[in-house]
């Protein structure tokens, strides 16, 4: 087990503890005169504040699984102490349609889908040797956040959004107020989905039993896609077969909404398979070299195991899909 020394762990503590800066615009106020939540003009996107603190990071699920279903879950392991130093504001929701909107409406940005005109989304049936027929997403032309492949407002999360377009965006908000608008690292997003309790899934440790948890692979969707080749999770019905407005679902007790399921959320760190066997504990921003880039939270066509807010998964800075949009740290 790595371990800091307790004298380091309370002189960078001491260091980074001071409080953050108030911004500017806040509408609701706590205690003493601190402000827990703000919205932010330029991006409409509200603000929460997430406290520091320590938590154990990943987990030992792979070894509960089948030999052959390890491999998507190995990353998770060795489950290790986690200190975050220092409160952060992370955005209650992933970022909406109308938030990319007013970005791309300034900067005429094109993101990477519609540069490739082409992303992850497409429902194709295939059939095996064995003449058993499944589906799953293809790339398809011409999917991009303004045309997901299904009806979407501007309250839905936006969507076919790379790493580098969720950069781009977060650079935005930063020229725009000063501020050091960012992703979250992988660390704080787990942190902050488990809420303050930690558990298993941001709606706490049990399996979804009344459709309030989060958006996910439900019944409606299996009804939709009735050959999907993955698990569904069909004992509840969510009523959503793709994305939901955000916000739809149960917060977590840090106010944050929807950090399991929906869509997945791109992170800060680049990826590897052995970030957490070295690791450090205090503050770890991911691997220092690789091309791929973490995403959390699993989306709305995902089941249980990939729905724990310890679960990873990754791809290239240029990659989109149906199932990924962001969330914005500050
Ligand atoms: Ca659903
Ligand atoms: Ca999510």
């Amino acid at each position: 087990m790595r371990s800091v020394p307790p004298l380091m762990v309370a002189g960078l503590l001491a260091l980074l503890t001071a409080p953050l800066p108030v911004p500017a615009q806040t509408d609701i106020q706590v205690g003493a005169n601190q402000p827990r939540s703000f919205i932010e003009p330029a991006s409409g996107l509200r603000f929460v504040r997430v406290p520091a603190g320590s938590f154990t990071m990943g987990s030992t699920f792979a070894q509960t699984q089948p030999a052959a279903d390890q491999q998507w879950f190995i990353d998770e392991a060795p489950p290790h102490r986690v200190t975050l130093s220092r409160e952060f504001w992370l955005a209650s929701t992933e970022t909406t349609i109308a938030a990319f909107s007013r970005f791309v409406d300034e900067t005429g940005y094109v993101t990477s889908a519609e540069r490739s005109g082409q992303s992850l989304g497409v429902y194709a049936v295939s059939t095996d040797a064995q003449g058993v027929q499944s589906g799953q997403w293809a790339v398809g032309a011409n999917l991009t956040w303004r045309s997901p492949g299904w009806t979407a407002t501007d309250q839905h999360p936006v969507v076919h959004i790379s790493w580098a377009d969720a950069q781009a965006f977060v650079q935005w908000l930063r020229d725009k107020t000063g501020r050091p608008f960012r992703l979250p690292t992988e660390a704080e997003w787990e942190y902050a989905a488990g809420g303050s309790q930690h558990t298993r899934y941001s709606w706490g440790e049990q399996q979804p039993s009344s459709a309030r948890e989060g958006n996910i692979a439900d019944l409606s969707f299996s009804n939709a896609y009735p050959l999907w080749k993955y698990p569904v999770f069909k004992t509840v019905n969510d009523h959503y077969v793709h994305t939901a407005p955000v916000g739809s679902f149960v917060a977590n007790d840090f106010g944050l909404f929807d950090m399991t399921g929906n869509v997945w959320e791109w992170c800060a760190d680049r990826y590897a398979a052995d970030t957490y066997v070295s690791g450090p504990e205090l503050d770890p921003q991911g691997a220092a070299t690789g091309s791929e880039r973490v995403h959390r939270g699993g989306g709305f066509d995902w089941e249980l195991p990939y729905l724990r807010v310890a679960k990873r998964r990754h791809g290239s800075e240029q990659q989109s899909a149906a199932n990924i949009g962001f969330r914005v740290a500050l």
